[in-house]
């Protein structure tokens, strides 16, 4: 009899840790699908003779597990709520039915955020991908290397919009003078200077071969490329007036602004030190644009007539 009794506490004793091992085990099972959104049943099956002590111990652990259950879904929502402050929050509150952002553009270092009335914004960009190429790096018109010319323009962001991340007020004016780390140009010698319009117009009609070579001009361009090919009289001026065209981008009005410059400067900037006087020099009526027929006078190109043979590009309507 006493035996018998023992036994029987034993067996209580033995299963009462067996269940509070099963309850640290589901607990645990619990965070981990916490963490990982799945939904997991908890499976407990007690096949042993139980009597009602045990029983209402059981019951006891459930309403202890449901009710910490409760607990960590209602924190689980307060999380979910504290996050609904990104895009798609603010789209979902104001009733879009898409990202305004996707049709905004924005202008060079910025990018188009959401304001809390689901306005598309232009902000300076958060974030530029380190450049770990030194010719992907960029020489200020400050003589001063950047990472990369997103670094420039997110830096003249932010000291136009007066943010903290201005290093210096006068970056409101900062630009990419020419691709690669700033070096001692040398001057542009009178006697290099004298040679440089033919050595341009060469290489323009060069970079125009390539192009066609490669198919990449359009029908009219082509058309004049082969016509270059063909004949001498025509082979520095069609390049010439190619170029123009092509750089008369933004806006186009057969006329190219200091701006609309930046392509050729920036790529020849770092090759050539004659470009920038070269390029300054072609604005001889000084009203900051350069006209085809300036243009032409610059490369002095003689031979052929010198008109707008510009193909028609849609301008976009941004
Ligand atoms: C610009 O910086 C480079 C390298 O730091 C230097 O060699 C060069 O002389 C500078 N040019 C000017 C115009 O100050
Ligand atoms: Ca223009
Ligand atoms: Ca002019």
């Amino acid at each position: 009899m006493k035996l018998r009794l023992c036994l029987l506490l034993l067996l209580v004793v033995l299963l009462v840790t067996d269940l509070a091992d099963a309850k640290r085990r589901r607990k645990g099972r619990r965070r981990n699908r916490n963490k990982a959104k799945t939904t997991t049943t908890t499976t407990t099956t007690t096949e042993a003779p139980v009597d009602d002590t045990i029983e209402d111990e059981l019951d006891m652990m459930m309403d202890d597990d449901a009710a910490l259950l409760a607990e960590e879904e209602e924190a689980e929502q307060e999380e979910e709520e504290e996050e609904m402050t990104g895009i798609d929050a603010i789209i979902r509150r104001n009733n879009l039915d898409h990202d305004p952002c996707e049709t905004k553009k924005c202008g060079k270092g910025r990018e188009c955020s959401l304001s809390e009335a689901g306005e598309p914004v232009c902000t300076c960009v958060s974030q530029c991908t380190h450049e770990t190429d030194a010719r992907r790096q960029v020489c200020t018109n400050h003589n001063e290397t950047w990472n990369s010319d997103c670094a420039v323009y997110k830096q003249r962001c932010e000291c136009t919009d007066e943010l903290d991340g201005c290093q210096d007020p006068k970056n409101t004016h900062l630009h990419v003078e020419y691709y690669g780390q700033c070096r001692d140009m040398g001057e542009c010698s009178e006697e290099e200077m004298a040679d440089f319009p033919r050595r341009m117009r060469e290489w323009l009609f060069n970079v125009m071969k390539d192009l066609a070579n490669r198919e990449q001009l359009s029908p009219l361009y082509s058309e004049m490329e082969q016509e270059a090919e063909a004949d001498e009289q025509k082979r520095w001026v069609n390049a010439a007036i190619w170029r123009w065209c092509e750089l008369d981008t933004h806006p186009v009005d057969r006329s190219v602004s200091r701006h609309e410059l930046f392509p050729i400067r920036a790529t020849l900037l770092s090759m050539e030190h004659c470009i920038a006087p070269f390029l300054d020099g072609c604005d001889t009526n000084g009203d900051r644009d350069i006209s085809l027929s300036e243009w032409a006078k610059c490369l002095q190109v003689t031979d052929g007539e010198i008109k707008e043979r510009c193909e028609n590009i849609k301008q976009e309507s941004d």
